[in-house]
């Protein structure tokens, strides 16, 4: 199931035009066969070399076909579609500006899902653009219901857990943590200086609410990276350019880190039906038609329905922004805090769970990170 919604996704020349027309040819061809097929085994009574000249005429038509996509591609294309490389492409729907606002201990976050104007974007319930330096930080608190996504864009942070993990993250590093039914940690800069990220939540369906927490680390070295007419993608979850990221996403998930050099343009097919959001780190572009007026950095646009996204740099410097998609979970979101579940009770219990120290939080009681 996963592994198919996931590999919908493919870098832009999978969805160029002879692409598209080979698929579609190929699709014809085997209705064409399974059609020829049926007539064979129905007539089979029949003397089978009546059907044998139809067999080659339509055996010489498709070889004629298939040597027309290739010597005239164009010619193919404008026939079949426009040059739009979508059905049905997504357009922006709502454009949120993350302001600045502190959180944890004397840190300092853009949050866009998550705020006011976007409480969440289903499976979708946080995103924030962090920049921290000692001695602020995230010291210790508890998660359950949902998965954090750290993704650290300058510096290092250091976590730790109440079942004794401790790590550090650098830049280009990923740390994807499913809370599950209980974590207690603490996050904080590892050194001096500036340390900058996004940190993502992504809720988890009510029947994985309370499974094993675990985590997936990727290190930078370790993130899949294609690069094609100036358009460069790291693949944090997902799959691009027919390279996979090894993150398993307990709720389907793609998430992708897009750098474009100025003048280029691209498009990125989405599933349909799935949310889909961009967050613009640096530079301006333009997202979804072409005559949108270009978004610039510490924007979250959401993406309206559709099957992809295109993307143009028409500025004198690169763009870079994340693009995320996720299938919708369409449940009860209730969240307090640390704490995302489907009912009040659930929140009710949670709280005594992690006050009590039971059902997941029972290592939080001895526990600190200092
Ligand atoms: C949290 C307050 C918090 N955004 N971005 C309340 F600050 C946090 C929290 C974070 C966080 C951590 C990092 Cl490393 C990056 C973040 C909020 O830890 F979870 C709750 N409940
Ligand atoms: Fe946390």
């Amino acid at each position: 199931m996963l592994r198919q919604h996931l590999s919908l996704f493919s870098f832009s020349s999978s969805s160029s035009p002879i692409y598209t027309a080979l698929a579609r040819l190929a699709k014809r061809n085997s209705s064409h066969r399974v059609h020829l097929a049926s007539r064979n085994t129905s007539s089979s009574s029949r003397s089978s070399a009546n059907n044998r000249p139809l067999l080659f005429l339509v055996l010489f038509l498709l070889i004629l076909a298939v040597t027309a996509v290739f010597l005239f591609p164009p010619a193919i294309m404008s026939s079949s579609s426009s040059s739009v490389p979508f059905e049905s492409p997504r357009k922006v729907v709502k454009k949120v500006l993350s302001l600045s606002q502190s959180e944890g201990d004397g840190a300092t976050v853009r949050r866009s899902i998550g705020r006011h104007e976007l409480p969440n974007l289903d499976p979708f319930l946080l995103l924030d653009e962090f920049s921290v330096s000692k001695p602020a930080g995230f010291p210790d608190h508890p998660h359950r219901g949902f998965e954090t996504v750290t993704y650290m864009l300058d510096g290092a942070f250091t976590h730790q857990d109440f079942s004794g993990r401790k790590g550090t993250i650098r830049t280009g590093d990923v740390q994807w943590m499913t809370a599950g039914r209980g974590i207690v940690h603490s996050e904080m800069p590892a050194s001096d200086g500036v340390h900058k990220g996004l940190q993502l939540w992504i809720n988890l369906a009510s029947k994985d609410k309370m499974i094993k927490p675990r985590y997936q680390e990727l290190e930078s070295k370790d993130i899949s990276q294609a690069e094609k007419d100036g358009v460069a993608v790291r693949i944090i979850a997902g799959e691009a350019f027919w390279v996979r990221s090894p993150v398993y996403t307990r709720t389907p998930t793609m998430y992708m880190d897009f750098t474009m050099q100025p003048g280029s343009q691209f498009h990125q097919p989405i599933p349909e039906g799935w949310n889909a959001f961009v967050y613009i780190i640096e530079g301006e572009g333009v997202f979804g038609k072409e005559g949108a007026a270009p978004a610039s950095e510490h924007h979250c646009l959401v993406l309206g329905a559709g099957d992809g996204l295109i993307v143009w740099n028409r500025s004198g410097a690169p763009l870079r922004f994340v693009l995320a998609a996720g299938q919708p979970l369409n449940e009860t979101v209730v969240q307090q805090g640390p704490f995302v579940m489907n009912s009040r009770a659930q929140i009710q219990k949670a709280m005594e769970d992690y006050y009590y120290g039971r059902n997941g939080f029972e290592k939080a009681s001895q526990w600190s990170s200092a």
